[in-house]
């Protein structure tokens, strides 16, 4: 059996997140964007984050052998994403949160209006950014973009956040329905993270149901480990206050299942994720390999 070899992915993701943070601080700069809107747009895009999902979609186009430079731009269009769903997800009309990140979140720091529109514009530059990727078949970049839209979209993220407002205060919701919710809200995203990487750099078919199936089982994993900090209020790694996604009648892994069997849930998710990509070597096939095992980590 092949021996895959173990890395610091703490330390790994933290170069990623370095490299994407350069990034981030100059792609809305000089472009003429008033600057309120563009105050509004930096103060969440540069607060901070894991940069989980441009981590992911730089790894999965560099282990199928896409320059690095080439990917930047694409895989940090997602967090452009990533970024509006967590300003509307704080709005008073979603979740009403005050923080977000340790800091007031964006329409108690500005105004609602105005960060409804820095989430819009946020969404619609993301796309910009995405479809002027240089260096790449036009092909790939138009299936790449289409694989972002879907998971962000009705059938994706939004589609799962109307799901937890229908699955929220509900009683007898069964695990089943959680694990559509999450699939859509938190894995939908990730999972075209990883895709569109791996489109970009041109993978086969084969390829990608590969990734696909690593990118559902992270997802999945990632969200489950969410849930279980909620609970046990360890969240001093994610740089998140204690509690703060607790919400009145939430359902979510431990309240269906308890915390051992989230916990046993969590690595055999990971198990899953680590499975699908077994035949893969190379240092981001390692890189994610460990990732994967230090997301259930975080969760113990
Ligand atoms: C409003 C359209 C719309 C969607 C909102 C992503 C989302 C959907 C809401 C955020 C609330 C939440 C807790 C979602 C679960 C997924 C999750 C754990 C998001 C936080 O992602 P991280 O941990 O965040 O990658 P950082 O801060 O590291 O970027």
């Amino acid at each position: 059996m092949t021996q895959h070899r173990m890395v610091d992915a703490k330390k790994t993701l933290g170069n990623y997140g370095q490299a994407v943070n350069d990034y981030l601080e100059t792609c809305l700069a000089d472009r003429g964007i008033m600057d309120r809107l563009r105050e509004s747009m930096e103060y969440s895009l540069l607060a901070g984050g894991k940069r989980l999902r441009p981590a992911l979609c730089l790894a999965w186009a560099a282990h199928f052998g896409l320059d690095f430079n080439v990917t930047m731009p694409f895989a940090c269009s997602i967090e452009l994403i990533h970024t509006y769903s967590l300003i509307h997800d704080d709005l008073p009309a979603m979740d009403d949160d005050d923080l977000r990140r340790g800091k007031p979140s964006n329409h108690r720091q500005f105004d609602e209006a105005t960060a409804i529109l820095a989430g819009d514009a946020l969404l619609t530059e993301a796309f910009g950014l995405m479809l002027n990727t240089r260096g790449v078949a036009a092909e790939r970049v138009l299936q790449a973009a289409a694989v972002v839209a879907y998971g962000a979209g009705a059938n994706g993220m939004v589609g799962g956040q109307m799901l937890d407002m229908a699955l929220t205060g509900k009683a007898g919701v069964e695990l089943a329905e959680l694990q559509r919710m999450h699939s859509l809200k938190t894995g939908a995203l990730i999972t075209a993270s990883c895709l569109s990487g791996a489109i970009l750099a041109g993978a086969t078919d084969d390829d990608l149901a590969n990734v696909i199936a690593y990118g559902k089982h992270v997802g999945m994993a990632f969200q489950i480990v969410d849930d279980i900090l909620d609970v046990v209020g360890d969240e001093k790694e994610l740089g998140k206050p204690v509690g703060s996604d607790e919400g009145q009648g939430k359902n979510t892994y431990p309240s269906l299942v308890g915390l051992d069997e989230s916990r046993d849930m969590a690595v055999q998710v990971i198990a899953e994720a680590c499975l699908a990509i077994r035949g893969y070597s190379g240092t981001q096939a390692d890189f994610l390999r460990s990732l994967a095992e230090y997301i259930v980590q975080r969760a113990n």
